[in-house]
């Protein structure tokens, strides 16, 4: 797994004693080391971008980065970066976006990603879309050797309409005795009664779950989700990452396209 990987800094002597969030803050200050002045940014949410957006908003305060601009893919990132000082636009300002900074939930071999367990993916799929240079920063948790395999859902974003009959479509699309399953997002409100988790664009998310990991050609698998009018969009990203940091207890790789 990953044997084409490019080494590119050695282990630190103290590196078997980082938490897992020192890992992802190590490959998210790794990509911010790719950003110049003048870039407009593609911003990714989670817990290991939010470590680029605080290095970004160090950066800035210490004077450095003044041109840039950064387009968000969700309302809490537009916060957080805001609250560090990153200006903010968007893709119908900026149509072409420079470099985008993401996390994923799981990264194959040939760099194809899972992700929306934020529920971000349709912003994020949208932005990275449109970028030159798509940098995603994991810690070494996320490799996995086929998407869907890490017990982990692939999200599917569909329109609140009728989400039933679409969780019915999607179910019917995989063999069940193979351990598949599919089920709404939800989460329990303050009074603990269940409700459906609402993305930024006012959709559902339906989480499918893959026991043993997405089987056969995965452009297929894409294809016959998004075919159903009640999808939005789902959370596998093929084919769009460049790059890949990971950031692991025996150091950091970056695997490029
Ligand atoms: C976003 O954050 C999502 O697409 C992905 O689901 C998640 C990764 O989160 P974390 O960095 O907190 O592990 O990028």
């Amino acid at each position: 797994l990953f044997a084409d990987r490019l080494p590119v800094s050695p282990p630190a002597p103290t590196v078997a004693a980082l938490s897992q969030d020192d890992l992802k803050r190590i490959a998210a200050h790794r990509a911010v080391d790719l950003v110049e002045s003048g870039m407009v940014l593609g911003l990714g949410t989670g817990s290991t971008t939010a470590h680029a957006l605080d290095r970004l908003g160090d950066l800035r305060r210490r004077g450095a980065l003044r041109d840039i601009v950064g387009i968000p893919t969700s309302l809490k990132t537009a916060a957080h970066a805001t609250a560090v000082g990153i200006p903010l636009s968007d893709l119908d300002a900026h149509p072409v976006v420079d470099l985008s900074i993401d996390g994923a939930d799981e990264v194959d071999p040939a760099l194809n990603l899972v992700k929306g367990r934020g529920g971000s993916l349709l912003r994020e799929k949208m932005i990275e879309g449109a970028s030159r240079r798509f940098v995603v920063i994991v810690d070494e948790s996320k490799l996995v050797t086929c998407l869907g395999g890490s017990g982990l859902a692939v999200p599917v974003e569909v329109v609140p309409f009728c989400w039933k009959y679409t969780l019915g479509q999607l179910e019917r699309l995989f063999d069940n005795d193979s351990g598949f399953y599919a089920k709404l997002r939800t989460f329990s409100d303050k009074e603990g009664v269940e409700m459906p988790f609402v993305t930024d664009n006012s959709n559902y998310i339906i989480d499918l779950y893959f026991e043993k990991g997405i089987g056969g050609d995965l452009d297929v698998v894409s294809d016959s989700i998004l075919r159903f009018p009640g999808v939005v969009e789902h959370g596998m990203f093929l084919g769009m990452a460049t790059s890949v940091i990971v950031a692991g207890k025996n150091g950091v790789t970056v695997t490029m396209k």
